[in-house]
């Protein structure tokens, strides 16, 4: 028998990755989608091809984790081997805006699914998303598993929940549930308000005359960036282990915001220099003209400032370390977005 996976957030840029490579290991993926106004499955254009046909080894599902009924429902109909719970609002500074449907969310929609696995049965896998903004305000550098939680934002209040209610259930009811505690990590796919996805599309734009200036906020807050195709395999991982556990996922390296702009910036021959100090903190390109600005609506009432992981609990026991670094990634975005804009 085919093992089944059930993916909350599939629409994601994780749930793309994680839907492919299930697939390539032979599984059944299952995928629960939001309905919206607009097509939102135009990252899953590789793997849903055949809707139709009678043995399909995709299959979509209308749900929402701030619904009860609809997660049980797919739980107890799917019948799952694993569950991925991706689902969130994953945008920091938008948990700001949007607080209250935040935690509902990404803090009880954990509560909701772990909730029917107890009901439909114990022996499905869980694995929760949770995040180095768990950290926050880091009380130790690097992070690894140990180090205590300090959230600076309603988002990393709500993934500091649903760590401790996945433990919770772990213990209580035996569940075999894990808890990843991912670094950042980009791709080509993902969503265009992330800082990468926005420096490597709008410097492209800009080398291609499609655009005149980027806006921005913090330059100085520092990221450990990993490649979201390395950081899927870490949580199917997880799944396989012997037991269920907590693992920090990341590359060990950071860089300023800065810096990747630099990295990218480089990389498309552009040659930049830097003025000025603060939010007046601008960039110009070799004709003198300015293409990156500062401005007061992308900062954020409390910031992350500073995340660098330590990741040798899940090089020792998962066997897992990233395989592509910072440049791979670059090279790996700036080639998606070229492409786009030849379209
Ligand atoms: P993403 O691209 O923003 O995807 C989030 C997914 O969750 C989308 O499929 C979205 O659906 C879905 N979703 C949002 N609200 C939902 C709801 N109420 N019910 C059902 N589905 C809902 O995020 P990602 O980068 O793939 O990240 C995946 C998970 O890992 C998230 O939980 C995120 O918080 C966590 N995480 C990400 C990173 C990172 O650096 N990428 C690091 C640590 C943890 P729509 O397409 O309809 O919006
Ligand atoms: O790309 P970001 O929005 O990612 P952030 O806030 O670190 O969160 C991401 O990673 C988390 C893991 O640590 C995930 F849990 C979360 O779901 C998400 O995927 O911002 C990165 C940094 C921040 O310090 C931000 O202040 O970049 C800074 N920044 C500067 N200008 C900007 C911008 N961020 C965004 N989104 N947009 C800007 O214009």
């Amino acid at each position: 028998m085919k093992k089944k996976a059930l993916i909350f957030g599939v629409t994601g840029q994780d749930g793309a990755y994680l839907s492919k490579f299930l697939l390539n290991k032979n599984y059944v993926v299952h995928g629960v989608i939001r309905r919206s106004s607009s097509i939102n499955t135009f990252r899953l254009n590789d793997v849903y091809k055949e809707p139709f046909a009678k043995k399909r080894n995709f299959v979509l599902h209308y749900g929402d984790v701030t619904d009860s009924l609809s997660v049980l429902n797919i739980i107890e109909k799917v019948r799952p081997t694993e569950i991925y719970n991706l689902a969130a609002q994953s945008h920091v500074a938008v948990s700001f805006d949007i607080p209250e449907y935040t935690t509902n969310a990404d803090a009880l929609g954990t509560l909701r699914i772990l909730e029917a696995i107890v009901k439909v049965d114990k022996k499905i896998k869980f694995y929760q998303a949770g995040s180095s903004e768990m950290f926050g305000k880091v009380v130790e550098k690097p992070q690894n598993e140990n180090t205590p939680f300090y959230p600076r934002s309603p988002y990393g209040v709500a993934k500091v929940y649903s760590y401790w209610i996945t433990l919770n259930y772990r213990e209580s009811y035996k569940l075999f549930a894990c808890n990843g505690i991912l670094f950042n990590h980009e791709s080509p796919l993902r969503g265009e308000t992330f800082v990468t996805k926005k420096v490597v599309k709008g410097l492209c734009r800009i080398k291609n005359n499609k655009q005149k200036k980027l806006y921005l906020g913090n330059l100085y807050s520092k990221r450990d960036w990993g490649h979201a195709e390395d950081y899927v395999v870490a949580m199917w991982k997880m799944l396989q282990n012997k037991v269920p556990d907590d693992f920090v996922i990341c590359t060990g390296k950071q860089y300023t915001i800065k810096k990747f702009i630099n990295l990218v910036a480089k990389k498309l021959k552009i040659k930049i220099k830097w003025r000025g100090k603060g939010i007046n903190e601008k960039a110009y390109d070799q004709n003198n003209n300015c293409i990156i600005e500062c401005h007061q609506r992308y900062f954020r009432p409390a910031e992350v400032d500073t995340l660098q992981g330590d990741y040798s609990k899940a090089k020792k026991v998962l066997k897992w370390k990233p395989k592509k670094n910072l440049e791979d990634l670059i090279n790996d975005m700036i080639s998606y977005e070229l492409k786009q804009i030849s379209k």
